[in-house]
């Protein structure tokens, strides 16, 4: 990832990325921080960069000349793929928030604008600005702060930046909730004991406890995200009677992913917006319509498990059934095993690889599987055999086994991991899959996943079917 900053401080920008994580990145070429120094590229005699607000009101502005100046020596040199999209950091922007900053880490290449004094001119804004983002209600003297506060973000989520130590924490689900309180040696200090659950060993316990820990401080200090919590909590709990068919919804919901939109009931309509998703569970027309009364603005995929949907969801929304699927389900808490012990991250060396040998091997799709952690190889003699992943709204799927290798039982070994994976984030196991491929019904069954009396069904409009 490479980080252009126009600054009329490049040396704030230099210094904020004076620390061990960002250095080590950098000194491994997982990413690049260019400071571009504004005032290079005034035209004025005097080196002036600012001036007077027409209209009146105190201080002074940025003029557009020299922001747009800069802005375009980044466009102009060689290598740099066009349009770079562009982010002003200023108080009148939507909020920084760990989506956008994963959404920005798929990029490769980002420019920051940074203001300073009152502001910029709006024109050059309107020209070369592509979002406005904010890092919070709070009056600073710039913008170089928060475009480090960005980078930071943004690059501890480019795979290779953290290591496994560091990652390992980020992968445990939020869900929303805040993080539990934490304790290391000695047992007793100042006459206050590590919490016994903690030293128990019993790991049912030490989870529950840290569960209810975090769920009070939560309440405590952000009932904004308690509320929505609860709400999930609340409505997965219902959905939990017919968990073969709802598992989409309740997995997205106990994970934190989905926002509901809607609910009456049983009946539910949510957003998955990392997935570019909408998820309905209903058992009526009626009920489906009054869902459907709720769907947001911008939509083009849909997920459902009701069946006469489908005709209203074509003939009135304009959307096309993109796939009919049974859902398989994996019931239990219990982690299956894994016979074949080398499975690891799949690496994005070998993205051709992938994209050769998985049959709806959409390139974008799966860098940025692979992107997300959320793909993985198994080895056979340090080399890739097969490998199996996990499709944005957290389904099992992506699964390829290598014919030389077809013995091996690798199918079955890279969907156990997976299930695995899936139950340590607090989901539910569950695979799509299309209601002709027989062969993958039957592998699932054998791995002891059910698969619900209702089917689901993929629907999108306007572009392919592509999830994103
Ligand atoms: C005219 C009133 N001021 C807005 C409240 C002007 C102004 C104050 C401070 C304009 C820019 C700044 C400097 N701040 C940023 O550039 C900035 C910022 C911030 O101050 N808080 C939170 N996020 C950000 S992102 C950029």
């Amino acid at each position: 990832m490479v980080f252009h900053v126009l600054t009329l401080f490049p040396e704030m920008i230099r210094n904020g990325c004076d620390n061990s994580i960002l250095k080590r990145a950098m000194a491994n070429g997982l990413i690049e921080v260019h400071p571009v120094d504004i005032r290079q590229f005034t035209q004025d005699r005097h080196g002036k960069v600012d001036d007077y607000p027409y209209g009146g009101g105190a201080g002074m502005l940025m003029q557009a000349q020299p922001v747009f100046d800069a802005w375009r020596s980044l466009q102009d040199a060689e290598g740099v793929k066009k349009p770079v999209r562009t982010v002003y950091v200023t108080p009148q922007g939507k909020p920084f928030t760990q989506s956008l900053a994963q959404e920005l880490s798929e990029e490769e290449e980002l420019i920051l604008l940074c203001g300073h004094y009152e502001g910029i001119d709006e024109r050059v804004l309107e020209e070369v600005v592509t979002d406005r983002v904010s890092i919070g209600d709070y009056v600073l003297t710039g913008g170089e702060l928060p475009a480090m506060v960005m980078i930071d973000a943004v690059s501890r989520l480019i795979p290779g930046v953290l290591n496994n130590e560091e990652s390992a924490e980020t992968e445990s689900f939020d869900n929303d909730l805040l993080e539990y309180p934490q304790y290391s040696r000695p047992e007793e200090w100042h006459g206050r004991r590590v919490p016994e659950e903690l030293l128990s060993g019993d790991h049912k316990r030490i989870r529950n406890w840290r569960l209810e820990r975090a769920k009070e401080r939560t309440r405590e200090f952000r009932p904004d995200l308690y509320e929505k919590y609860a709400a999930r909590q609340e409505i997965a709990e219902i959905l939990l009677g017919h968990k073969k068919e709802n598992a989409y919804m309740i997995d997205n919901l106990q994970r934190g992913v989905a926002e509901i939109l809607y609910t009456a009931g049983d009946q539910v309509i949510a957003s998955n917006p990392g997935a570019g998703v909408i998820e309905l569970c209903c058992d009526s027309t009626e009920a489906g319509r009054e869902l459907l009364a709720h769907l947001p603005e911008d939509w083009h995929l849909i997920l459902h498990n009701f069946e006469p949907l489908n005709e209203i969801l074509t003939k009135e929304y304009g959307m096309e059934v993109h796939a009919s699927c049974y859902q398989s389900v994996y019931t239990q808490r219990v982690s299956l095993p894994v016979a074949h012990k080398d499975i690891r991250r799949f690496p994005m060396e070998a993205l051709p690889y992938a994209v050769e040998n998985y049959e709806n091997g959409d390139e974008n799709y799966l860098r940025q599987r692979i992107q997300k952690g959320e793909l993985f190889a198994a080895y056979v003699d340090g080399e890739i055999a097969g490998f199996a992943g996990m499709h944005d709204d957290g389904s099992l799927g992506i699964l390829y086994v290598d014919p030389k290798f077809r013995r091996l039982k690798l199918g079955s070994s890279l969907a156990s991991y997976l299930v695995n994976k899936a139950l340590e984030r607090g989901g539910i196991p569950y695979a799509h899959i299309r209601e002709n491929n027989i062969a993958s019904l039957k592998m699932q069954e054998k791995m002891g996943l059910y698969t619900g009396a209702k089917k689901v069904f993929w629907l999108c409009r306007g572009k392919s079917g592509q999830m994103k």
